[in-house]
């Protein structure tokens, strides 16, 4: 009978020794809290043991083992000088340290050693196993994946994600595209690896396990506010907090403690938002001066989408976009029925139906909210039909001026038709001011 994902991730967890576990840069609560969890219960089982991410973010530190964590994969391969000993044997072999050089010393038995004996190589890996959680791709681990390529060619990986984006890149793909969050997908594996190597559901569930999780949980569904909130969600929030997670401590770490810093990058994120109530669009835009002037850390930014920036009424997409160190990144969330990660296709990325991002290189943030709007607009034009009301608007203004009608009414016809047609509003408010500036001219 074949195994289903959830059976052979067990499995290869069983039978894996070392092993390395990763999740996505810029980090949000589910990336810490699935990592952190199952480097918990990984540690239980008696696993040699990893976990890597690139950017430890100050305010998951409350998060237990959180120091744990390290940000490079470090010491995971040898090195290894070779020697041709097929003509000239060595004699002896010693090494000493001078300043910054290690040498290593062969004396020959006789005759010469030359340059072109020696040759260099990599050992293996030493893990035995790779788990990437709530990474939809490998190249959102960032650097990570940068530096380190050759590993996921040689390490089986096994992938947990609940993005619907995911690649599939793993030998094992555990994926669940109506779960909340991978910490949500974690919990039943747990129990799963619990009942499996300890002959109980609970046995790996502390209440430190239990508050990594549901950190997952409460961050990627926005306190149970977005849209991937489901039953299953409440029950899994429900079970853990049963176990003994710390929601309290998770509340007052993640949305009662905010640094000045951040509260004025927020404040300068709300006094720049637009909004185009015809294309039912808001958005914002930081740039990288703005976030260094006010002393504000790149990860700062991230929270204000959720908690203020979705506030805005009338709107079908909320956008941000803001400058870093590596390009222009947007974050785009959507009323039910407005797909994101349509939109974030647009721009090679990717993420959930009504929360998405995607990262622009190569443009200045003037030529990217450009770039994005117009595409944006096009989108919107043909979801709201705006082509028809572009129709109607040139039907009255050939009416109005088949009527000639004197200004003063023009004024009249502006407000009676204002609510039906923003557009034909805006074309009078233009011609006005042409008007008003051949006067002038005149
Ligand atoms: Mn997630």
């Amino acid at each position: 009978m074949e195994l289903t994902p959830k059976q052979q991730v067990i499995e290869l967890i069983k039978k894996s020794s070392k092993i390395l576990l990763l999740s996505h840069s810029n980090p949000d609560g589910d990336a810490f809290g699935s990592l952190l969890a199952l480097y918990m219960v990984l540690k239980k089982l008696e696993k040699d043991v990893v976990a890597v991410i690139e950017d430890l973010k100050e305010n998951f530190s409350f998060l237990p083992n959180f120091s744990e964590l390290i940000s490079e994969v470090k010491g995971s391969r040898d090195f290894i000088i070779s020697l041709d000993i097929k003509e000239i044997k060595a004699s002896k072999l010693s090494y000493n340290i001078e300043g910054d050089k290690l040498n290593i010393v062969i004396s020959p038995q006789k005759g010469e050693f030359k340059p072109e004996d020696v040759s260099f190589s990599y050992g293996k890996w030493h893990f035995d196993l790779m788990i990437i959680l709530d990474t939809a791709d490998p190249e959102q681990l960032g650097k990570i994946y940068e530096e380190n390529t050759h590993l996921f060619y040689e390490v089986p990986i096994i992938n947990i994600d609940h993005h619907a984006s995911n690649e599939y890149f793993g030998k094992v793909n555990l994926i669940d595209l109506t779960a909340s969050s991978t910490c949500e997908i974690l919990l039943g594996l747990i129990e799963a690896l619990g009942k499996a190597c300890k002959g109980s559901e609970s046995a790996l569930i502390d209440e430190d396990v239990a508050t990594a999780l549901l950190c997952g949980i409460i961050t990627d569904t926005g306190s149970f506010q977005n849209l991937n909130t489901t039953p299953k969600s409440f029950t899994v929030a429900a079970q853990l907090i049963a176990l003994g997670a710390r929601q309290q401590e998770i509340v007052k770490n993640i949305y009662k403690k905010r640094s000045l810093t951040t509260l004025k990058l927020w404040g300068k994120i709300l006094s720049k938002i637009k909004h185009d109530p015809l294309y039912r669009i808001s958005w914002s835009v930081i740039s990288k001066d703005e976030i260094s002037e006010i002393g504000a850390q790149e990860s700062e930014i991230s929270g204000v989408i959720d908690e203020l920036l979705t506030s805005v009424a009338n709107s079908d997409i909320v956008l941000l976009l803001s400058e870093r160190k590596d390009g222009i990144y947007g974050s785009i969330r959507t009323i039910k029925g407005v797909d994101a990660t349509k939109l974030a296709s647009f721009f090679n990325g990717g993420g959930h139906p009504e929360a998405a991002g995607f990262k622009i290189t190569n443009a200045s943030l003037e030529e990217a909210l450009e770039k994005v709007l117009e595409k944006f607009k096009e989108f919107q034009k043909e979801r709201l039909n705006l082509e028809e009301l572009e129709k109607k608007k040139e039907v009255s203004e050939k009416l109005l001026e088949e009527k000639s009608v004197p200004k003063e009414e023009k004024k009249v016809e502006k407000i009676n038709t204002e609510k039906k047609y923003p557009l034909l509003e805006k074309v009078l408010e233009l011609e006005r001011q042409e008007k008003l500036q051949d006067e002038d001219v005149e």
